[in-house]
């Protein structure tokens, strides 16, 4: 009994989250017979594809790489339509695989977990969620999304706004009608580049209120001729061998070379193949754009010189231009982003210029002046990383809050992204310091369930009660996973990788850039020695 008065229920595990990552762990830990419930705060499964329904939501890894590629039969069962589908279609292969593997009586939805606290003496986490019930599991397991906090800006005035505002990660279920409407996009990374050419469409007008301008490459979507999707089930045993090894999880034509060793009329040829073909592969046109400011510079003067010929008006060319180094930021890709503002109906705000000063009831001011909206979109995305973590009060073993072990410093301070010293039996799905968000996630997905399951059939059939990450190996993870990251060029852009989208969030780059093939034997190697650089304590 709890001190409510109220049943504590035992379990072996609890999971948070039913999107990509809870759904599989669960499936897992049930396989292998452990006691297991997922705590989820949607109506439903899906995680990040249950809330994005913004208009033109979808994928932009190959649908047939962005899946789960642990049962054979699943691979075989499911056809996707397309190369980058729609989010209903992401969220239908989600709900496929809850039902096919029967997951949902596992499952509590509408539930979100409160607070984790470690009980030393009884070696056992004590969960409680918002709606009270407590429960005490052996081990807890955030699967709780990298980019799942909405980032909504505290804007002077919000309240009194007489339309209607959503934030796309916040989507309603019902459909938006902008049929007419005068609407205000503020935001244009990844939800604003995918939404505005589909509500420049319905709009009466469309106002896009830009801080930064973003380099996007086009999505270049189709639907998947079935003599493409019979060769890729057939070969779906090398395919998944072959995204495991792979460097971001993804299958791309890539140079192996630096750009600079190409001359000037190669690489135009190399990066209009790779703008035809469109997808992430631009991305990876040389191994050197994100590691040499002169390499990077080839990139990004190619997409500023398709701005220039795409977009008609020069003074939205001139907003539109990026000035960041290609790539830094999340790379994009978009379908007729920048064709849209040849519209009449769509004009551009550059808010950096001349920032937001209010929403007013009947619209938003900017220090020009104001522009009339009946509909406000947020597409200004997401405390990333660390905000659902710190959402819930998680405490270690001497009840420090695990905001509090990871406030200051210049590493977050996990061990292989995965644990963090002082919470014992915690794991974190694609936690920081792992590759997570610069790779494709399904993939990074599925290795750290399957390591994090092994580990806990290892601690079961070795009679070993905790197992937690040694100090000293926590601190070379982080300054290792902190190396990488200081000889590239994303620890020199704003964004929202490094906290910087955040208002007083410690800046940092807690995403391990070592590529997905390599961290993956890295964690092997780890297990494969006995679980090196944790501690592990025997059952009494
Ligand atoms: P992102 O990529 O964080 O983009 C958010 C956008 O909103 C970006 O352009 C921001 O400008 C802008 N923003 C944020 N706050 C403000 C305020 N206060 N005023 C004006 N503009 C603002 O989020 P997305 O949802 O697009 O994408 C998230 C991820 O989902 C994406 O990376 C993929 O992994 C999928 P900034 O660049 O910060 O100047």
């Amino acid at each position: 009994m709890s001190l409510s008065g109220q049943k504590t229920t035992n379990l072996d595990a609890v999971v948070v989250g039913a999107g990509f990552s809870g759904l599989y762990m669960l499936y897992r830990l049930r396989e292998a017979g452990f006691s297991t419930r997922v705590y989820e705060a949607g109506g439903d499964v899906g995680g990040v594809w249950y809330w994005n329904r913004y208009p033109g939501a979808r994928c932009d890894s190959d649908s047939v790489h962005y899946c789960y590629t642990f049962s054979d039969e699943l691979l075989q069962e499911w056809t996707w339509s397309s190369r980058y589908p729609e989010q209903p279609e992401i969220l239908r292969y989600l709900n496929f695989v809850a039902d096919k593997f029967n997951l949902r009586p596992d499952i509590q939805f509408n539930t979100r977990v409160k607070s984790a606290h470690y009980d030393e003496e009884s070696s056992r986490w004590q969960i409680e969620t918002e709606d009270g019930a407590r429960v005490s599991a052996k081990y807890f397991i955030t699967g709780v999304g990298c980019i799942s906090t909405a980032n909504i800006p505290k804007v002077k005035g919000l309240e009194t706004f007489q339309g209607q505002w959503y934030h796309t990660g916040r989507w309603p279920h019902e459909k938006v009608d902008f049929t007419g409407k005068r609407v205000g996009v503020v935001g244009t990374g990844s939800s604003g580049v995918q939404s505005i050419p589909v509500i420049a469409q319905q709009a009466g007008h469309l106002t896009v209120f830009q801080r930064t301008p973003q380099y996007t490459v086009p999505a270049r979507n189709h639907p998947y001729d079935p003599e493409f999707v019979e060769k890729t089930k057939a070969n779906y045993p090398e395919i998944k061998q072959q995204l495991r090894e792979s460097f971001g999880g993804l299958l791309v034509d890539s140079q192996e070379k630096s750009a600079l060793e190409d001359t000037p009329e190669q690489r135009d040829r190399v990066y209009e193949a790779a703008w035809e073909k469109g997808g992430f592969g631009f991305a990876f046109s040389y191994t050197d754009l994100t590691l040499d400011e002169e390499a990077n510079k080839t990139a990004a003067d190619f997409v500023r010189a398709k701005i220039r010929e795409i977009v008609k008006d020069p003074e939205t060319v001139e907003k539109l231009s990026p000035t960041y180094y290609y790539g830094t930021k999340r790379p994009i890709l978009d379908t007729n982003y920048y064709e849209t503002y040849n519209r009449d109906n769509v004009s551009l705000v550059d808010v950096r210029k001349t920032p937001i000063v209010e929403i007013t009831p009947t619209g938003l001011r900017t220090t020009e002046g104001e522009y009339e909206l009946d509909v406000l979109v947020f597409a200004t995305g997401y405390d990333g990383m660390t905000g659902t973590l710190f959402n819930i009060d998680i405490r270690s073993k001497d009840g420090v809050p695990l905001k509090e072990k990871w406030a200051d410093g210049a590493e977050t301070r996990t061990y292989l992204g995965i644990a963090t010293a002082g919470f014992p039996n915690l794991f974190m799905i694609t936690g920081p310091e792992s590759p997570s968000v610069l790779s494709n996630m399904p993939v990074s997905i599925e290795q750290h369930v399957e390591w994090i399951s092994d580990c806990i059939e290892y601690l079961r059939d070795h009679g070993i009660e905790t197992i937690e990450p040694k100090v000293e190996a926590e601190e070379a993870w982080s300054r290792h996973c902190r190396e990488v990251a200081d000889a590239t060029l994303y620890v020199k852009t704003d964004s929202w990788y490094t906290g910087a989208n955040i208002a007083g969030k410690a800046r940092r780059f807690p995403i391990y850039l070592g590529g997905v093939g390599p961290y993956r034997h890295i964690c092997d190697e780890v297990a494969a020695k006995g679980y090196e650089g944790f501690s592990l304590s025997m059952c009494n």
